[in-house]
C-alpha cells in the first residue's frame, strides 16, 4: 500500500478545527462525473490511530460543499489494503492456480519490452491493441498521455469504455457539429423544463452533464415553478420528483423523441431560434419524422397517444426548455438515433444554445473556436471481424473477443488494458474474459488485481487518488457551469506517477527502450507542444518552456497549463495579463467559477461549411432501419432487461471498500410483483435469467414501479471470478450481468454495445 506518505509541502492550516483534526488539503473527487470538491482531513483519535474524515467544501464555488457516500471513502480508497504497492509479474497460465511475484517497475518495462517485441516480431504490429477503462476520463494525466501512448502505438485495435457508453453522443455531436466533443448540456439551473430520459442523475450523480448536486439543481427547477418529465421504465429516485413520468417498453427513446418531433411539425410549433441561418435540411427532417405520429409512437413506446402530444407542447410552450438524455437511452441498438433525436428536439424548439436550454459549456481550457473546421465521420475504416465502422478511431468494445479469437492477419495477439475491467464491464463477458486467456501477452495498468488484470502478464500499478493532481480536461466540457478546477496531489510518494508509466509504455512503443531518457522525452513533448506559440506570442521558445515549468509541477500539469494560457480563457502567454494560467489555479484550490454557459454558436462548429446538417447522410440512412421498426412487437414471453445503479457503487470497482458494500445485497432482480406472480417467484427467491448470450442466477426483489415484463439487474457485480485479490469484494459478489448482453448487438454507427432493453427469459 501507499502507506504513509508524507503531507505534502503547500497546505493549509486548520485554523478552525478541533485540534484532533488535521486538514490535509482540498481536491476535486475524481470518482464520478460530478466533479465535487473535497475537503480532506485527518482525525487523530485518542488510541494515537489516524482516521480519514472528507468532507464537501464549502468554498467550491461550483459544488458548494455537496458530496455523497463514495466521496467520504475516498480515504478509504487510496488505503485500501489490497491495493498494489509495486508491478506484478504472474507465474502460471491458470489464473485459478497462478501466483504473482512483486518486481521493479524498470524490470516490469524491460519484461513488457521484450514480450510485445516477440509479438510483434512473429504477427507484425497491427497485432497489439490496447482497451482503455473509465477512470482514465477523470485524470489529466491520462487526457495527455494515454492519447500519447495510442498515438505511439498506432494501432487499429483501440477499445474504450466509450463504446459501452457515450460513443452515440460523440457520433450525433461529430455528425451534427463537426466535433465530436461538442456535446450540449442541459442549462439546468435556468431551465424551465427538463426533459430527462434514460438517466438516473439520484444515484449517478449525472453523466455527460457535469452538475455537482445534481439532485438539488432538479429540486431548483421545481421550485422555481418548472417541471420535470421523467422517461425510465422504472420509477426511479429521479423519476420520483418528476412531474410527469413515463415509463415507456425499454429501447425506444429514440422513437418517442422523433415522435415529439412530429408533433412539433404537425401543430405548427417549430421555432428555430437564433440558430435558424445555420441549419440545413428541415424539409428533409420533416420527412423524416412523418411516419412518427402519436398512434404509431405510442404502438412503439408503450406510452399513451395523448402523452406524446402533451410532451411536445410542453416543451414547445415552456419559455426555456432542454432535453437530456443519458445511458438508458444509448445503450442500445438505436442508440445514436437516440442522441440525435434528443439534439433534434432542442433545436426544433429553439432551446439550443440559449440559456435555459441545451448549451455548450466552456471551461478554462477550452478555445471558443473558429465557426468551421476539418468535419467528422465515421467508418475511415472497419473492424477486420465484424466489419463495424471505426468511430473516433476506436472500435467496439463489444468486437474485442472477435478480434482476438479470429485468426488472420491483424489478429489482436496482445493486449494493454489501461484503468478498466472489461471482464466485468463489457458484453458477453465471460466470453471475453476466455478469449484475454489466449492472448500472447497483456499489460494491466491497474491499482488491484482483479477479474480483468488476472488476465495479465505483468500489472502496473498507478499511485492512489491522494497523490496525483487533477484537472477534469473532459468533464469539464460538460459542465453546467464554465469553471476552471484543479487539485495538488495532497500526499507524496515514491512510486512512478501514472502519467509516467503511460509515457514509459509509449517510449516503448517509439522505440526509446526501457532505459530510455524519461526527461528527454518529456522536454520533446513540451517544446513541439510549445513551438506552436512561439510564433503567436511572440515569445521565445526558451521564455514558453521556462513560463510552464513552475515549481514541483509534473509533466501533465505543464501541458496543462499550456492549454489553459491559450484557451478562451488564458493568458495567450502574455498577450493578455490578466488571462488564466495554471499559477492562478494553484493559488486556490477550490476553483474557480467562470460564470453561467454562454452562448457559442456558430464559433464552436467545426463542420466543412460552417453549417449544421439536420440529417447528416449516416443518419438519413440509419432512420431507415427505425422507421421499419414501427409497430413492430416483441415476443410476449420474453422480458427486457435493463441495468440499474446504486449511490454507493461504481460501475465494477469500488465493491472493495467496506463502508461501500455493508448493508442489503444491492445485486438482485427487480420484478414487478404481477409478473413475478405469473413466473411463480416469491421475493428472495433466486431466478434464473437467460438471453441469447448467457446464463446467470440472482435474488429477486419486488418492485411495484417497474414496467411490467421489464426486470432490472445492475452490471458491476461478479467478483467470484477466482484470481483475484479484492476480498472485499469476494466476499460481496454478486453476478455479472454482462453475461447476458449480446456482443453482437449494436448500435451500427456508434458501435456501441447494448446494455439495456436485452431480450431475456425468467425462470424460478
Ligand atoms: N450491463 C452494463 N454494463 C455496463 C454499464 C451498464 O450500465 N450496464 N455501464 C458501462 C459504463 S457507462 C462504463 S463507463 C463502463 C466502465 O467500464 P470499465 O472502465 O472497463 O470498467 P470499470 O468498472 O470502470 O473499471 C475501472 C478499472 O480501472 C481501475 N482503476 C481505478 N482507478 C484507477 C486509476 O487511477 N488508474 C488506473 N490505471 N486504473 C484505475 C479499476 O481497478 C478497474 O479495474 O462499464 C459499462 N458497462
Ligand atoms: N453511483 C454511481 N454513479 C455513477 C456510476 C455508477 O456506477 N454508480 N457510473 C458512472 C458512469 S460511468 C456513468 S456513464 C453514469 C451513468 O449515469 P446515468 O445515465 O444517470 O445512468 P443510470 O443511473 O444507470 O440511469 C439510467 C436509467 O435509464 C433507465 N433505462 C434503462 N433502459 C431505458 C430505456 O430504454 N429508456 C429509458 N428512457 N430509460 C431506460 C434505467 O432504468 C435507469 O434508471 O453514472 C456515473 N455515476
Ligand atoms: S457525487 Fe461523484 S464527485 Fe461527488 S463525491 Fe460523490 S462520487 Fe465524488
Ligand atoms: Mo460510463
Amino acid at each position: 500500500m501507499h502507506r504513509q506518505l508524507h503531507v505534502s509541502v503547500d497546505l493549509w492550516k486548520a485554523t478552525s478545527m478541533a485540534p484532533n483534526i488535521e486538514l490535509i488539503g482540498y481536491r476535486t473527487c475524481p470518482l464520478c462525473e460530478a466533479t465535487c470538491g473535497l475537503e480532506i482531513n485527518r482525525r487523530h483519535d485518542d488510541e494515537g490511530q489516524s482516521h480519514w474524515l472528507i468532507r464537501g467544501d464549502k468554498d467550491d464555488p461550483f459544488s458548494k460543499g455537496f458530496l455523497c457516500p463514495k466521496g467520504t471513502a475516498l480515504g478509504a480508497l487510496h488505503d485500501d489494503p489490497d491495493r498494489l504497492t509495486s508491478p506484478m509479474i504472474r507465474r502460471g497460465d491458470d489464473p485459478a492456480t497462478a501466483t504473482w511475484e512483486p518486481i521493479t517497475y524498470a524490470e516490469a518495462y524491460h519484461e513488457i519490452e521484450r514480450n510485445l517485441g516477440a509479438v510483434r516480431e512473429e504477427t507484425g504490429p497491427g497485432s497489439i491493441g490496447i482497451y482503455a477503462g473509465n477512470p482514465g476520463a477523470h485524470s489529466h494525466e491520462n487526457a495527455f498521455f494515454l492519447s500519447g501512448l495510442i498515438k505511439a502505438m498506432g494501432t487499429k485495435h483501440f477499445y474504450s469504455a466509450s463504446t459501452v457508453d457515450q460513443m452515440p453522443l460523440h457520433v450525433s455531436s461529430g455528425l451534427l457539429f463537426g466535433d465530436p466533443d461538442a456535446i450540449p448540456v442541459p442549462d439546468l439551473d435556468r431551465t424551465d423544463f427538463l426533459l430527462m430520459l434514460g438517466a438516473n442523475p439520484y444515484e449517478s450523480n449525472g453523466s455527460m452533464c457535469t452538475a455537482p448536486d445534481f439532485p438539488g439543481r432538479i429540486e431548483a427547477i421545481l421550485e422555481r415553478g418548472g417541471t420535470l418529465v421523467v422517461v425510465d421504465p422504472r420509477r426511479t429516485k429521479t423519476a420520483a420528483k418528476a412531474t410527469t413520468h413515463l415509463q415507456p417498453i425499454p429501447g425506444t427513446d429514440a422513437h418517442l423523441l422523433l415522435g415529439l418531433a412530429n408533433v412539433l411539425f404537425e401543430k405548427d410549433l417549430v421555432d428555430l431560434g437564433h440558430v435558424a441561418p445555420l441549419l440545413q435540411g428541415l424539409d428533409e427532417l420533416r420527412a423524416f419524422v412523418s411516419p412518427f405520429t402519436p398512434p404509431a409512437v405510442s404502438a412503439t413506446t408503450g406510452l399513451p397517444e395523448q402523452a406524446i402530444v402533451d410532451l411536445a407542447v410542453g416543451l414547445a410552450t415552456a419559455p426555456t426548455a432542454a432535453v437530456y438524455s443519458r445511458i438508458g437511452s444509448q445503450t442500445n441498438v438505436y442508440g445514436t438515433l437516440a442522441a440525435w433525436a434528443t439534439a433534434m428536439v432542442n433545436i426544433l424548439t429553439g432551446n439550443l444554445d440559449v440559456p435555459g436550454g441545451a448549451m455548450f459549456s466552456l471551461p478554462g481550457h477550452t478555445a471558443t473556436g473558429s465557426g468551421s473546421g476539418r468535419g467528422f465521420s465515421v467508418g475511415r475504416w472497419n473492424s477486420r471481424v465484424g466489419g463495424h465502422p471505426e468511430a473516433r478511431a476506436e472500435l467496439p468494445a463489444a468486437t474485442l473477443a472477435d478480434e482476438i479469437m479470429t485468426p488472420g492477419d491483424g489478429q489482436l495477439r496482445a493486449l494493454l488494458v489501461v484503468a478498466g475491467n472489461p471482464v466485468l464491464s463489457t458484453p458477453n463477458s465471460d466470453r471475453l474474459d476466455e478469449a484475454l486467456g489466449h492472448l500472447d501477452y497483456m499489460v494491466s495498468v491497474d491499482p488491484w488485481l482483479n477479474e480483468t488484470s488476472r488476465r495479465a502478464h505483468i500489472i502496473l500499478p498507478p499511485p492512489g487518488p491522494l497523490a496525483r493532481s487533477h484537472y477534469d480536461v473532459g468533464l469539464a466540457r460538460l459542465a453546467v457551469r464554465n469553471v476552471a478546477k484543479w487539485s495538488p496531489a495532497l500526499l507524496e510518494t515514491d512510486k512512478p506517477a501514472e502519467w509516467e508509466i503511460l509515457a514509459r509504455l509509449a517510449m516503448l512503443f517509439h522505440g526509446l527502450g526501457a532505459d530510455g531518457d524519461l526527461d528527454a522525452y518529456i522536454e520533446n513533448l513540451l517544446t513541439q507542444r510549445l513551438q506552436r506559440y512561439v510564433s503567436s506570442s511572440g515569445r521565445s521558445l526558451e521564455e514558453l518552456m521556462t513560463e510552464v515549468h513552475g515549481p514541483d509541477r509534473s509533466p501533465a500539469d505543464k501541458l496543462l497549463d499550456v492549454m489553459i494560457r491559450v484557451s478562451h480563457w488564458g493568458d495567450q502567454f502574455g498577450g493578455t495579463p490578466d488571462g488564466l494560467t495554471l499559477a492562478k489555479l494553484e493559488a486556490d484550490h477550490h476553483g474557480l467559477d467562470l460564470g453561467p454557459m454562454i452562448s457559442r454558436l456558430p464559433l464552436a462548429l467545426k463542420t466543412t461549411d460552417g453549417m449544421i446538417q439536420l440529417v447528416p447522410e449516416p443518419i438519413a440512412t440509419d432512420l431507415k432501419r427505425l422507421t421499419a421498426s414501427l409497430g413492430t412487437t416483441r415476443s410476449e414471453s420474453d422480458f427486457l432487461l435493463i441495468g440499474r445503479r446504486h449511490l454507493r457503487s461504481n460501475n465494477s470497482w469500488m465493491h472493495n471498500v467496506p463502508v461501500l458494500v455493508k448493508g442489503k445485497n444491492r445485486c438482485t432482480l427487480l420484478v414487478h410483483p404481477e409478473d413475478a406472480d405469473t413466473l411463480g417467484l416469491a421475493a428472495g427467491a433466486t431466478a434464473t435469467i437467460s438471453s441469447a448470450v448467457g446464463t446467470v442466477e440472482a435474488p429477486v426483489e419486488l418492485d411495484e414501479t417497474i414496467r411490467r415484463g421489464v426486470v432490472s439487474l445492475p452490471h458491476g457485480w461478479g467478483h467470484s471470478m477466482p484470481g483475484t485479490d479484492i476480498k472485499t469484494a469476494q466476499a460481496n459478489a454478486g453476478v455479472n450481468s454482462n453475461i447476458l448482453t449480446d456482443h453482437s448487438q449494436l448500435d451500427p454507427l456508434s458501435g456501441n454495445a447494448q446494455l439495456n432493453a436485452i431480450p431475456v427469459t425468467i425462470s424460478a
